[in-house]
């Protein structure tokens, strides 16, 4: 065994490394907070390289599966996860990863610190990440609009930091004919009189994080007081309601729940994203009849917020490696970080990595401030609730192209190396590609975009310019704020100045003979 041997690069303590991160945190953060939070952001980094390694590893060597039969071949569809997967249920609730958003010991400056921390799990909780987003958002969802009961049963779970009674949640809208276009959903729920819930029957395509505890989902309501003969249903968007349902009860029986069959995905492999069959799945609803959609988008968008928070989290972990490689790395007689091509490339990663977790905690203190701050003050209701609803689609859109380019520019920084699949850059770029499509894929986030301005009255570009703010939080990089504005500014005059399928035809075949 002889010859030359490669450094290994490596990173300690992401908190401690990382400059960027500790800029962005005293820039949103009063100091005495920062003070006091820091120790925690410190011990869950060396949580992550000690007993989150492990689980990590376990977590994506041994995946999860199915067994839908006993050895008498009745039906039991079994999910298994991995003791490791089960382990980060745990660990998520002792952490208080959703707990610290809601316990709101620092107020307004609690979503922070949550993010922050968030961000620094991730490299030991992995796709763990996945159920703790849903499970923050259905939290938001019941807060805001749940009865008493379900906050006192489930909102009281899904916040707790004792691991016998935190809970998680999954969220069901995907159905076969349309994910993005939720208005096509087939399930149905029908009133049941007998126990005073809602029956829900029909089939989600996709369920990510099956194990969950609870779920919120949408289902086609119908009518009781219809005529007979009539449709008891409203189509489209406008006819559904959103609910709330065990998964499974206390002897872990399914609630009317058939699982088909687990997803055979690109990435996210330790995830168990599975295709369900509702049959009479017993559920509450929540919030008002037919304003499902509406009653969902408070979990939409905490979610999409941690999709961005996850796409600087894998940035983050990019930067730090790619930066410790160069220093590691010798070629043409001087180490990588001294080649001014090799650094150029790595500065602009750095300057994308600013800007995402600029353009990530700005939005996050936005949130903190409309979850905690009255409603009504203006810079409430006049600023951050319109601004925060209109940057949220455009961080995830802009958020997940990003993340997934840069695991390409870090992947190539490694050489052959970063080819292979031992240095996990291969899964983590695979895993990062699932932002651009979940929680709404780029072209429906765009289109988002411009609903909000029309529901503003406002025009998109003059709102971006309006908005010097965010410029500055994006550390007067006008480059980067251009480049965040050009694609979607392209998306939006397309929409705009296609009246209709033809005059997109003749638009796109126009972009191609030129
Ligand atoms: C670390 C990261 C971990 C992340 C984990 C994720 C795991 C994966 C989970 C999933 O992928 S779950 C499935 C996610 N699915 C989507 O994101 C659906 C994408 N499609 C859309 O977002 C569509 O734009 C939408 C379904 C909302 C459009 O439906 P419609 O039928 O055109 O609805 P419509 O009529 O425009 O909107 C209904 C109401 O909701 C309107 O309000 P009003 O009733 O007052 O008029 C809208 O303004 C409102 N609304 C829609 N989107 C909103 C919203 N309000 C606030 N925020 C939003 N985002
Ligand atoms: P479609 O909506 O059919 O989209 C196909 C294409 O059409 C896309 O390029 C889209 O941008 C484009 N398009 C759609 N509408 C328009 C338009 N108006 N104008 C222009 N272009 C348009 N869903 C859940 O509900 N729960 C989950 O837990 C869940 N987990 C997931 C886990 C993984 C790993 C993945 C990959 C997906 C998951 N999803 C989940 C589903 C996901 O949210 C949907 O796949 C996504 O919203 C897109 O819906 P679709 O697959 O039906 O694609």
């Amino acid at each position: 065994d002889v010859g030359f041997k490669q450094d290994v690069p490596e990173t300690q303590n992401i908190f401690l490394e990382d400059p960027v991160m500790v800029s962005v945190l005293e820039r949103y953060l009063p100091g005495n907070v920062l003070q006091e939070i820091s120790p925690d952001l410190v011990q869950i980094c060396e949580w992550a390289n000690t007993e989150g390694a492990v689980l990590y590893t376990r977590m994506e060597e041994d995946l999860p599966r199915l067994r839908q039969y006993d050895s008498w071949c009745r039906r039991v569809d079994e999910l298994l996860v991995t003791e490791a997967w089960t382990k980060q249920k745990e660990v998520a609730a002792r952490e208080g990863v959703v707990a610290i958003a809601y316990e709101r010991k620092y107020g307004q400056y609690s979503r922070i610190y949550q993010m922050a921390k968030l961000m620094l799990w991730g490299s030991g909780g992995g796709l763990y990440s996945c159920p703790i987003a849903m499970t923050d958002g259905c939290a938001r969802v019941i807060e805001v609009n749940g009865t008493q009961e379900m906050k006192d049963q489930v909102y009281s779970r899904l916040i707790s930091r004792d691991p016998k009674q935190f809970i998680t949640s999954g969220q069901w809208m995907t159905e076969r004919p349309g994910g993005s276009d939720v208005g096509r959903t087939e399930t149905q729920a029908v009133w049941n009189e007998e126990n005073q819930s809602w029956s829900i029957s029909g089939f989600k395509w996709f369920s990510s994080a099956t194990d969950a505890d609870v779920t919120m989902l949408l289902a086609r309501t119908h009518d009781a007081t219809a005529p007979a003969g009539s449709n008891p249903m409203r189509d489209g968007s406008r006819g559904l309601s959103l609910y709330l349902a065990r998964v499974r009860d206390d002897n872990g029986k399914l609630n009317g729940v058939r699982i088909h069959r687990l997803k055979d995905k690109v990435g996210t492999k330790a995830l168990p994203t599975a295709e369900l069959e509702l049959d009479g799945m017993i559920a509450q609803q929540v919030g008002d009849t037919y304003k499902g959609v509406k009653n969902i988008s408070a979990l939409l968008n905490i979610t999409r917020i941690y999709c961005g928070m996850g796409c600087a989290a894998a940035m983050q972990r990019f930067v730090l490696l790619v930066k410790n490689y160069a220093r590691r790395r010798e070629v043409f007689g001087a180490l990588l970080k001294d080649q001014p091509l090799h650094l150029a490339t790595v500065a602009n990663m750095e300057l994308q990595y600013r800007a995402t977790s600029q353009f990530v905690f700005y939005c996050v203190a936005m949130l903190g401030r409309t979850e905690v701050l009255d409603n009504d003050l203006p810079e409430i209701k006049d600023r951050d609730l319109p601004l925060l609803r209109f940057l949220t689609p455009i961080l995830k859109a802009w958020s997940a192209k990003n993340a997934f380019a840069m695991s390409q520019e870090a992947m190539e920084c490694f050489g052959g190396q970063g080819y292979m699949e031992e240095t996990g850059l291969g899964r983590a770029m695979k895993d990062i590609l699932v932002n651009t499509i979940w929680e709404g894929t780029s072209n429906v986030l765009a289109l988002d975009v411009l609903r909000v301005m029309a529901e503003t009255g406002g025009d998109a570009l003059e709102l971006y310019s309006e908005v010097k703010e965010f410029q500055i939080a994006l550390w007067h990089d006008t480059e980067t704020v251009r480049d965040i504005i050009a694609p979607l500014k392209n998306r939006a005059q397309w929409i705009k100045s296609a009246q209709s399928i033809e005059k997109s035809l003749e638009i796109i075949s126009k972009h191609f003979a030129t």
